[in-house]
């Protein structure tokens, strides 16, 4: 029977169950660039060009693979507008018995395909996505009966399932997790090394040329593109990770410098999140890495546990958890993004650091988006609706099943510690201990209170002093709240008047008012 296969752009994979059963004979692959999907949040330009372009390369590969591929090019403003309408115009010029797709990534769109059957009146067989190493069964089964889910031991069972860093029963080296040795502040003078850059080629270029054109209005920019758009450019980058920056991913994998955006990480998140990388693949080649004497352990298993547990572990509380998660909102916390986060323009260095590299390259690390951003956000009471909504936007690995765990869970707390134990809540001392961005701030990390004080400090107290009454039972915070119930009445007082002095200028314009003198 001619089989209709539909692959999302984010799927791109020759793996992906929705091809695996391809009789290049008689089955058509439709791809399609649809505007639908590019404005249900108004995505970064450069997430919208990497997708495009490597979409258009996957297509080409296809084809040159005997495949027939009815591609949709973003060009046409006449073309379809949604994905269900390039299913419909692609059925009707060549009329298959079926339709078939694997199960897309994000919520939004399952609801959607889930009634195309009816819109389109011929089967849609939505196949379950094989690009995790746990299956939404397995995931389940593991969380049931569990009020809270913790990633540490998901992961150990998925070491032990997958064999991976394994001696017989024990893991390798004698311990599960090396963190202890990891997440060290940056050294002054650190060489990082420069990353992996593909120069766009004849088709990127096309695809550069009309997301310039038809996304003007979109957050961030296009200016000097250089991401790999192909399976071999993208196993390139993961080559030159092991290689080069592997080594000293654990020491350095919290640390943050000024003007180094891409530190000792490994650039490889759009990569797997697209299907141009496989996560067994890239959990193998940091495996081989150590065992070869390449890696220290300390770097490859902190690295593997990002991939074999916590990846797997945010895919699979998202689906355990939808569509109820995203309504999450533990600290009823509904202030609007303030300004910068879309400009940049603060006087926090750190923020102003994290948020330029972000419109540049839709990337920021891990510490960045959690310990700067998030801890902001939630500092600063800001809708987690919003805060979600911006991260999906603005990073180009950014998908809905790991945006919403990773900020609702993680960063907001606003699922009131079903995933983390305990808020990320910081002062600016950890920013100031782990960057070298306070040297150049409108404000004084060292000063806890007043116009000039790192807001991060007030925010910080005034934050645990407004929600005593959902935080206080917490065993992890039990020395903080002891600390603050020691503290002068003055002292609170003060909290609570820079806090509300910032929060209100937040709203009104931009928070650099406070310190006087912004240096954007
Ligand atoms: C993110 C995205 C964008 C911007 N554009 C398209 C598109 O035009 N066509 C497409 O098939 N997929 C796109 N995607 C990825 C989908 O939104 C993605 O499949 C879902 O978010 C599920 O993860
Ligand atoms: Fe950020 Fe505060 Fe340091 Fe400025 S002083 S960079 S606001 S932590």
């Amino acid at each position: 029977m001619k089989t209709l296969r539909l692959v999302l752009g984010d799927q791109l994979s020759r793996d992906v169950p929705s091809l695996a059963t391809l009789d290049p004979a008689t089955d058509l692959v439709v791809m399609a660039e649809v505007m639908d999907e590019v404005t249900y949040v108004k995505h970064h330009k450069r997430k919208i060009a990497f997708l495009f372009a490597a979409m258009r390369h996957f297509a080409a590969e296809l084809r040159a693979a005997g495949v027939a591929v009815t591609y949709y090019q973003f060009d046409d403003p006449a073309g379809p507008k949604s994905l269900l309408d390039a299913v419909k115009l692609a059925a009707a010029a060549s009329g298959p018995g079926r339709v078939v797709v694997t199960a897309p990534g994000e919520y939004r769109l399952l609801a959607d395909i889930e009634g195309w059957q009816q819109a389109l009146a011929i089967p849609v067989e939505i196949l379950p996505d094989s690009r995790f190493l746990c299956s939404l069964d397995e995931f389940a089964a593991w969380a049931n009966g569990r009020k809270s889910l913790r990633m540490e031991f998901f992961y150990r069972e998925l070491r032990r399932r997958h064999d991976v860093l394994m001696d017989g029963d024990a893991p390798v080296g004698g311990k599960w997790n090396y963190d202890s040795e990891n997440r060290q502040p940056p050294k002054s003078g650190l060489a990082v090394p420069p990353p992996a850059s593909f120069a766009p080629d004849a088709i990127t270029r096309d695809v550069l040329a009309v997301v310039t054109q038809r996304c003007a209005d979109h957050f961030g920019t296009l200016d000097g593109f250089n991401f790999a758009v192909t399976r071999a450019q993208a196993m390139a980058v993961l080559d030159r990770f092991i290689a080069q920056r592997l080594p000293l991913f654990g020491d350095y994998q919290d640390a943050m410098l000024a003007d180094e955006p891409w530190m000792y990480h490994s650039h490889i998140g759009l990569y797997l999140n697209a299907g141009l990388l496989a996560p067994l693949e890239v959990i193998r080649a940091a495996e081989t890495a150590y065992h070869n004497g390449r890696a220290p352990l300390n770097a490859v298993e902190g690295f593997i546990r990002q991939i074999l547990g916590w990846r797997e572990f945010v895919r699979g509380l998202y689906w355990l958890q939808m569509p109820a998660y995203a309504n999450a909102n533990f600290f009823e916390a509904t202030r609007p993004l303030p300004a910068f986060f879309w400009s940049g323009k603060t006087g926090m260095n750190c923020l102003r650091q994290t948020i330029d590299q972000t419109t540049r390259y839709a990337y920021a690390h891990h510490i960045q988006r959690l310990m700067v951003v998030g801890n902001f956000a939630l500092l600063a009471g800001l809708s987690p609706a919003a805060v979600n909504e911006w991260f999906l936007i603005v990073y180009a690995d950014a998908y809905d099943w790991v945006v919403l765990p990773n900020v609702s869970g993680m960063a907001l707390y606003a699922d009131g510690g079903y995933l983390a134990s305990k808020p990320y809540a910081a002062g600016g001392a950890y920013i100031n201990r782990m960057s070298n961005y306070c040297k150049n701030c409108a404000y004084q990390v060292a000063k806890k209170s007043g116009d000039k004080a790192c807001p991060f400090n007030y925010l910080y107290w005034d934050f645990l002093i407004r929600h005593r009454d959902k935080l206080s039972n917490n065993a992890r915070l039990g020395m903080i709240y002891r600390t603050l119930d020691r503290m002068a009445a003055e002292r609170v007082q003060d909290i609570t008047a820079d806090a509300n002095r910032f929060l209100t200028r937040l709203g009104a314009a931009d928070e650099a008012a406070n310190a006087g003198d912004y240096s954007g």
